[in-house]
């Protein structure tokens, strides 16, 4: 992969860089804007789901008729009476040719595979109606053993999730270095070690809990629909939707209005959105359907979900030599719509920012009977980071050397950028080494550690720790010819067009989908800066595939980096096409012409001037342009990245560990961060918050747990235990500045950033408070049960 992209297209920076507040939050935290929820159209319908209770189990009789007859109820419908019409929920990334995919019904047709799967579904005059009378339909189950457990069910003997597949196994997929000519033979490199390091870690399931619960509204009218869904991929879906049920792509719209985060929770193809469109289909009239939280929590996808089995080679200085994984990850009972793809990412990412002379992947996508597994912050990137910063500090124990001095001895030096690692990826710039020094001040180190020892001496009940991670990351997905190697329906481009109205406003269509990354604001900023016209002046449309029918949406980190660049090209072609009239007003030769803050000048004429706003409005009104260009100041442009972005930084966590009884405490946070060029400091700072307090979540607070019989026991928000501020500390934030090489303004993702790093930094954190009490690995979340119990046990706490 080579990387090129010419950065001296871009404009001086006036608004880039400037922590402009985001121009959508007036409206948005006013709820002044209409929520898919809110819409009320005339004759709507509502949706409500009938969900299985028990994990897996045959549908031996449902009856309807009890609901059929409730007041306010128009149909009942179960998976039998669809199962001409509802086809299979799609999934877009077969990671291995020989992927085993048993197919996803809207609503289950024979039998049921996880807990709060659709049986049937009601349709009323009210939500109220259509949801009384979800009680009254009558399913009958004849219960089959579930497989709840990822070692279990690869297991020899272990039932079957869908008996009608060989195994649970849906996929083996592999990559090795020594294969693929990115490494050295891995096995050799074990066998000729010093010092070999193994581990079980294990990823808990996680539930992206977005905020606004997911929603849809159908709007029958003729042959046309339209869809309002709270989705982060309009585009996506429209496309799938299409394909599932058969509605002409060109009769659909779908429209993402505002959208309350989505956290990779709404990169989806919804059952219900799926039975919405069937429905107004059948009964021509609008339907909508809202969950619940608990359905929510129940039957959104989850997150996360692997055992991780990671062996680490070095020699006895510290020079690592090998790296070996072999992954069980939970498919859940389906795959939707990239769940298999999720592990597979992150295989790219397991050397983090190492140089592993031979590295051996392999994972095995495993079916049990819970909800299906998708993308969450991060989908894969988290889990591999995880894996090697917990595994780079058990190996820096063995070797009796300083966790930090490990690091640095392995990790890629700044002067060696772009890298190309192990993994066959190309990393294009940073410098870890400024990252990791400036956090360390950022910390006060030197303090800490001090404070460490003095509590260790004193036999203080309150230990202290101190955890790095060190990470980095691919994201701005993706190169189309790369993701389009390994799946289908998604491209790595992004499409931008910007029309300038003839009073001289901008609107600017992206195909990126925000769901709560301020996209209005920063692409205002941008295109401010590229066309010299005030921010205000600037109006940013998304999210509706009428209004913007070409995207890609917004997930991967990918929209500054590709969507952005695609806003910075249309406005280049603005810029091209104003200059051309420019010359015809000012009678003047376009080489003669120089353009800055909105204005083109005749070079060496004062006074001989036109702004471009002012262009609009002579091409509209007066008609006044040259003959060989159309009379519009618009432009489109399609950007696809050569390269993936590869932001990183430094994150460190200060943890007191009360050893009495197991409560953890963050005594502080500091983290250097480098996304390359920023557009927006505030947001970006805003981002790395929100992925702190996710990836904080994970290792403290935070698991989708699952009984004996595959009930979720965590399914509302007195069980699942998302942070609010109090729970966290204050973070100590900082970034440098490596432009990214592979677009033009050089930025690199953060919208995962901090999700990924913070994780192994905060469990690393505790580990060092209490490993001198003999405990090497806790379970996440680190519950003071679980700590106290490991203190007490040097197990890990489970
Ligand atoms: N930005 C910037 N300078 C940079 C990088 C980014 O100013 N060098 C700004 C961008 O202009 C954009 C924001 O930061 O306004 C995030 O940009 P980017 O990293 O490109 O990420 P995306 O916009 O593609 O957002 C996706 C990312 C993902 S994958 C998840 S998951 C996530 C996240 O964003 N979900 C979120 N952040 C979220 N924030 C909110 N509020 N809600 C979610 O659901």
């Amino acid at each position: 992969m080579t990387v090129t992209e010419d950065a001296a297209a871009v404009a001086p920076a006036k608004e880039v860089g400037q922590p402009r507040r985001r121009k959508e939050d007036a409206r948005l935290i006013t709820g002044r804007t209409t929520w898919t929820d809110n819409m009320v159209l005339p004759g709507m319908l509502h949706l409500a789901v009938v969900r299985s209770p028990v994990a897996h189990a045959r549908i031996t009789a449902v009856d309807v008729s009890a609901a059929q007859q409730a007041p306010n109820v128009v149909a009942v419908f179960t998976g039998r009476d669809l199962a001409e019409e509802q086809g299979s929920i799609p999934c877009a990334w077969p990671v291995t040719p020989d992927m085993v995919n048993p197919g996803h019904p809207s609503i289950a047709v024979d039998q049921v595979n996880h807990v709060g799967e659709a049986v049937a579904i009601v349709v009323g005059r009210s939500k109220a109606a259509a949801t009384d009378a979800v009680e009254l339909v009558d399913v009958d189950y004849d219960l089959l053993p579930p497989v709840l457990d990822l070692e279990e069910a690869v297991a020899d003997g272990s039932g079957l999730v869908h008996d009608q597949l060989a195994s649970n196994t849906s996929y083996h997929f592999v990559f090795d270095a020594g294969d693929a000519g990115t490494g050295a033979d891995t096995e050799q490199a074990f066998a000729d070690a010093e010092v070999v390091v193994s581990r079980r870690f294990v990823q808990q399931r996680l539930i992206p809990a977005f905020m606004e619960p997911r929603s849809v509204v159908v709007q029958p009218q003729g042959e046309n629909y339209t869809m309002w869904s709270a989705t982060q991929v309009p585009h996506v879906l429209r496309v799938m939707a299409a394909m599932v049920t058969g509605i002409p792509e060109h009769k659909l719209r779908v429209i993402a209005p505002d959208v309350g985060g989505g956290f990779g929770g709404k990169l989806q193809v919804n059952p219900e959105e799926i039975l919405c469109l069937l429905l107004a289909r059948r009964l021509g009239k609008p339907v909508k359907w809202t969950e619940t939280r608990s359905e929510s929590l129940m039957a959104a996808h989850h997150g996360r979900g692997q055992v991780q089995f990671i062996d680490i080679a070095s020699d006895r200085q510290g020079n690592v030599k090998g790296l070996r994984v072999r992954l069980l990850a939970d498919m859940g009972a389906y795959l939707r719509l990239i769940t298999p793809g999720v592990p597979a990412l992150g295989a790219f990412m397991f050397p983090g920012i190492y140089k592993f002379p031979a590295y051996r992947f392999e994972c095995d996508g495993v079916f049990t009977n819970k909800v299906p597994t998708d993308a969450y912050r991060g989908a894969g990137r988290p889990e591999a980071t995880f894996a090697v910063e917990r595994i780079m500090d058990e190996l820096a124990v063995e070797l009796g050397m300083d966790p930090l001095e490990l690091r640095r001895k392995n990790w890629i030096q700044a002067d060696e950028f772009p890298f190309t690692t192990v993994a066959g990826l190309e990393y294009d710039s940073g410098d870890y080494e400024q990252a990791t020094r400036e956090a360390l001040e950022l910390l006060g180190y030197d303090e800490l550690r001090a404070e460490q020892k003095r509590r260790r001496e004193s036999g203080d009940p309150v230990q202290l720790g101190i955890g790095f991670s060190t990470f980095t990351e691919m994201c701005g997905l993706a190169p189309s010819r790369v993701l389009g190697s390994l799946s289908y329906g998604a491209g790595g481009w992004e499409s931008a067009s910007i029309r300038m109205l003839p009073t001289g406003k901008v609107e600017v269509v992206t195909g990126s989908t925000p769901h709560g990354q301020g996209h209005e604001t920063a692409w205002s900023q941008l295109v401010a800066d590229q066309l010299g016209v005030p921010f205000e002046d600037v109006e940013v449309l998304h999210g509706d595939t009428a209004i913007s029918p070409r995207g890609m949406d917004t997930y991967g980190s990918r929209s500054l980096v590709v969507g952005g660049t695609a806003v910075v090209k249309a406005a280049e072609k603005v810029v091209a096409k104003a200059r051309k009239v420019a010359a015809h007003l000012l009678e003047a030769s376009e080489d003669d012409l120089e353009f800055a803050d909105g204005k083109f000048a005749v070079r060496g004429t004062p006074g001989a001037t036109v702004g471009i706003q002012e262009i609009a409005l002579a091409v509209f009104a007066a008609h006044n342009y040259p003959e060989d260009i159309e009379p519009s100041i618009d432009a489109e442009a399609t950007f696809d990245p050569v390269n993936f972005s590869f932001p990183h930084g430094t994150h460190l966590c200060a943890m007191e560990v009360d050893t009495d009884t197991g409560m953890v405490k963050i005594r502080k946070y500091a983290c250097v961060d480098d996304v390359g060029t920023i557009v927006n400091p505030l947001i970006v700072e805003g981002q790395i918050h929100g992925g702190l307090a996710q990836g904080i979540a994970q290792a403290l607070y935070e698991e989708a747990v699952y009984d004996a019989d595959g009930n979720l026991t965590t399914g509302s928000f007195v069980d699942y235990l998302v942070p609010t501020a109090a729970d966290l500390p204050h973070f100590d934030t900082a970034t440098t500045v490596h432009a990214a090489p592979g677009n033009p303004i050089g930025a690199k993702g953060v919208g995962e950033a901090g999700c990924i790093a913070s994780t192994p930094a905060v469990v690393n954190a505790a580990l060092d408070a209490v490993r001198h009490l003999g405990v090497s690995d806790i379970l996440m979340p680190l519950t003071p049960e679980r700590v106290w119990r490991a203190i007490r046990t040097g197990g890990d706490g489970g």
